[in-house]
């Protein structure tokens, strides 16, 4: 479903199979080429330690900031129509994946519906989120008002170091 209105929505980026780097970077440009919706930005690359399961590897992560007139389910469509056109694969729960796209945030809209919940419910738990989502957008705020730059701070970065370019 197309909107006349613009949208803000942040996009966690992960993959940790089938050369993770290229997953990601090839996500990226992509994202930029959805219908309705442009690249407004994205953080630096981060190699991450596994949440969860350790016997597998480290992940590459990222988060982009889009700019789209999709509504958040049609968002959410296209961005499991890429996952799997990058030949995702979830093995199992928790474990190894080619390509995760989660939408993170839309606005400052609370979405909670059986096939979506946003602001996604994990994020202010995990640093492979925040670190990145706080680099791109450190004056950003949860829906609930809570600054997502404290938030980074207080995860620490030991687990996360950026990728060269
Ligand atoms: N761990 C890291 N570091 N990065 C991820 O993107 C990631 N994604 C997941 C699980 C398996 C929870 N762990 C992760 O889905």
């Amino acid at each position: 479903m197309a909107e006349a209105e613009w949208h803000r929505a942040y996009i966690g980026l992960g993959s940790n199979q089938q050369h993770p780097r290229e997953q990601v970077i090839q996500a990226l440009d992509a994202l930029d080429r959805l219908p309705l919706t442009r690249l407004a930005g994205a953080s630096r690359l981060y190699a991450s330690a596994p949440v969860g399961p350790q016997d597998q590897p480290d992940f590459v992560n990222a988060v982009a900031e889009l700019a789209t007139r999709l509504s958040p389910l049609a968002l959410l469509d296209q961005l499991q129509a890429l996952e799997q056109r990058h030949g995702r694969r979830r093995l199992r729960h928790w474990g190894p994946r080619t390509l995760d796209l989660d939408l993170l945030l839309y606005d400052e809209a609370v979405i909670e519906s059986p096939r979506l919940r946003v602001p996604h419910p994990e994020m202010a738990h995990r640093g492979f989120v925040l670190l990145p989502l706080a680099e791109l957008a450190p004056t950003l705020r949860l829906p609930d008002g809570r600054c997502i730059a404290p938030l980074a701070e207080a995860m620490g970065s030991d687990d996360l170091r950026p990728l060269l370019p």
